[in-house]
């Protein structure tokens, strides 16, 4: 297939609650949707950024120019018959995986429909639903934060990640798991300890935790592993694993005993699927992340996370949980056994709403 014109939207939307992590607050959220069309069919692909350079060094900005200016002419024209052939025209670029995952995802997405098949069959998945959890962010009280998690807990959610900082980490935990006993928890620290707080985390090891996601610094690697050692609860990077060469290493250090695979910041499907294989043959198990996407990254997280490695729930929940009106239907709705469902149609299985993308829409570019 020759890629005839690529559109990048640049749109804003409302939270349907604010959420805080570590490094911040977000109420609302952009993103950078790619549309790549051909012969009539179009592939779409979502770059879930952030305004600022907080979670990561990328932004709607730093994304847009990479793709306008680099991704997209790398492609526009060329023939592609599989995914690799994207990777391939991408070589010269370096980092910027976000940018990257959107415009190789809505490539993938355009070949599966072309060949009449949902993206989660193309990827090598088997389910047709995934267990998921929901991700809970700071509240200003602790009474709002346990009011949050008994409403999700209400709705379903088995599984409950709680957003950690300093000060707010092991008395909130411990409250939360003194309150359901059984719940599978879970924390995200995004990078906001050292190695000097070991004694905290050594304190979590009683919480029955499933893991504790990224403690320390967003790119390192090294000192998880010294503190890995001194915990009995898993340690799941998260911000420090961009490539599949990243992964292996810290595997080989033991900086890590569970991986959260996003694909946007491991630079798309491919590599998400390369280090899904690389824990499988380690043992290691891996689950799939989440960064607020629209219904468009959603449904690429649903079929990457049907592969078998994925032991974990992902951070994927239902639709209602991000956005009053979003701008792909159908929307994602949670099933009485905390999973979602691959969606029926081909591709990615859902389509966009183009007056809605319109109505959120801050800047389109066509090429
Ligand atoms: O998509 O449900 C979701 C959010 C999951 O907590 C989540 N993501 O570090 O894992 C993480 C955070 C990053 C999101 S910040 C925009
Ligand atoms: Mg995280």
């Amino acid at each position: 297939m020759k890629i005839e014109s690529i559109e990048l939207h640049h749109v804003a939307m409302p939270l349907v609650h604010p959420f805080e992590t570590s490094f911040g607050r977000e109420e609302v959220r952009p993103c950078i949707l790619v549309a790549v069309h051909s012969q009539g069919l179009t592939g779409w692909g979502e770059c879930p950024v952030e305004a600022a350079p907080f979670y990561s060094y990328e932004t709607v900005e730093t994304a847009w120019h990479v793709l306008r200016d680099f991704l997209v002419p790398a492609v526009l024209g060329q023939p592609v018959e599989r995914p690799a052939d994207v990777i391939a025209r991408f070589s010269r670029v370096r980092g910027h995986q976000m940018a990257r995952a959107a415009l190789e995802n809505a490539v993938w997405d355009l070949l599966a429909r072309a060949q009449g098949m949902r993206l989660h069959r193309l990827l090598g998945g088997q389910r047709d639903r995934v267990p998921v959890g929901v991700s809970v962010g700071i509240e200003a009280t602790l009474d709002q934060l346990l009011d949050q998690v008994t409403g999700y807990v209400a709705q379903g959610y088995r599984r409950v990640k709680l957003k950690i900082k300093p000060g707010w980490d092991v008395e909130v935990v411990r409250t939360v798991r003194r309150r359901w006993p059984d719940l599978l928890l879970q924390v995200d620290a995004n990078s906001a300890y050292t190695l000097a707080d070991a004694p905290t985390f050594r304190r979590m090891d009683d919480l029955d935790l499933l893991l504790i996601e990224q403690p320390l610094d967003y790119d390192d690697i090294v000192d998880h592993a010294t503190l890995q050692a001194q915990l009995r609860t898993p340690i799941c990077l998260d911000e420090s694993i961009t490539s599949v060469e990243r992964a292996r290493w810290a595997l080989d250090i033991g900086a890590c005993r569970v991986i959260n695979i996003k694909v946007a910041r491991v630079g798309g499907l491919t590599n998400a699927i390369r280090i899904h294989d690389l824990c499988g043959e380690r043992g290691v198990p891996v689950w799939c992340g989440g960064m607020l996407e629209t219904n468009v990254g959603r449904s690429v997280n649903v079929a990457l996370a049907t592969l078998p490695n994925f032991r974990l729930p992902g951070d994927i929940s239902a639709s209602a949980r991000y956005y009053q009106a979003d701008i792909a239907a159908p929307d994602f709705v949670l099933n009485s056994d905390s999973t979602l469902s691959v969606p029926d149609g081909p591709g990615i299985g859902v389509h966009i709403l183009p007056e809605r993308l319109v109505s959120v829409r801050l800047r389109h570019h066509v090429v």
